[in-house]
């Protein structure tokens, strides 16, 4: 066992038994020309994070722990994509639409990829979800149940959208989730700054909090 310090107050987990979840990292969040874009967002606040993740990801696989890694988009007949989401809001480009990374947030195209950065290393499951959580409509939770995996360290973009959905979803499923905050970022800093405060307030309603140093510390 070992102790890892968060807020509201550190918490003891087997690593044997903790998986990193790294949320949507994606081209078509992070860089120009993608989904995130499209919906009006400043998309280079996003890439404070990816620095801390990537500490994150050497420690956690140095470790021998799972490493899940999610990326939004549909399927490109976009069967799976709710009218109410694609006709939501003025984005100035629509889900499925054709833009400088290909088609927005549709599986198989550039933009929908996980940055270079933080691409997935041979044999690390890749989670495609059509929703901001990371349990609807996928096998996430059968493959952490089959692991024996009962606490996450949920990293990603962004804060307060994809990372909070999937760890609503994740404490409602009986998993202890940890945020280590420097590693989410959001277009709104201070959302992110209010979802961090969210996931830990009232005796750590959702889960803990910490930062990458903290987590590598844990795992040393
Ligand atoms: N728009 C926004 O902040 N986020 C998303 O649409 N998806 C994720 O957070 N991945």
């Amino acid at each position: 066992m070992t102790t890892l310090d968060a807020a509201p107050e550190p918490i003891r987990i087997d690593i044997r038994r903790t998986a990193v979840v790294m949320i949507d990292m994606q081209r078509d969040f992070i860089e120009p020309g993608g989904f995130g874009e499209s919906l009006g967002n400043d998309v280079s606040l996003l890439r404070r994070a990816i620095a801390p993740c990537q500490a994150l990801l050497s420690a956690a696989r140095a470790a021998g722990m799972l490493v899940i890694h999610t990326r939004e988009g549909h399927r490109p007949d976009l069967l799976d994509a709710p009218k109410a989401k694609i006709e939501r809001g003025a984005p100035s480009v629509r889900i499925g639409a054709k833009g400088p990374m290909g088609r927005i947030l549709i599986r198989g195209e550039p933009g929908h990829d996980i940055i270079p950065e933080l691409y997935p290393q041979a044999g690390e499951p890749v989670i495609d979800k059509p929703g901001k959580g990371a349990f609807y409509a996928t096998e996430l939770g059968p493959m952490l149940h089959h692991r024996g995996i009962e606490n996450l360290i949920v990293c990603g973009v962004t804060t307060e959208v994809c990372v909070h959905t999937t760890v609503r979803e994740a404490n409602d499923r009986g998993y202890r989730c940890i945020v280590p905050g420097d590693c989410c970022a959001s277009y709104f800093p201070e959302f992110h700054e209010t979802a961090l405060r969210m996931v830990q307030a009232q005796g750590g309603i959702f889960g803990w909090v910490s930062d990458s140093a903290r987590v590598l510390a844990a795992l040393e």
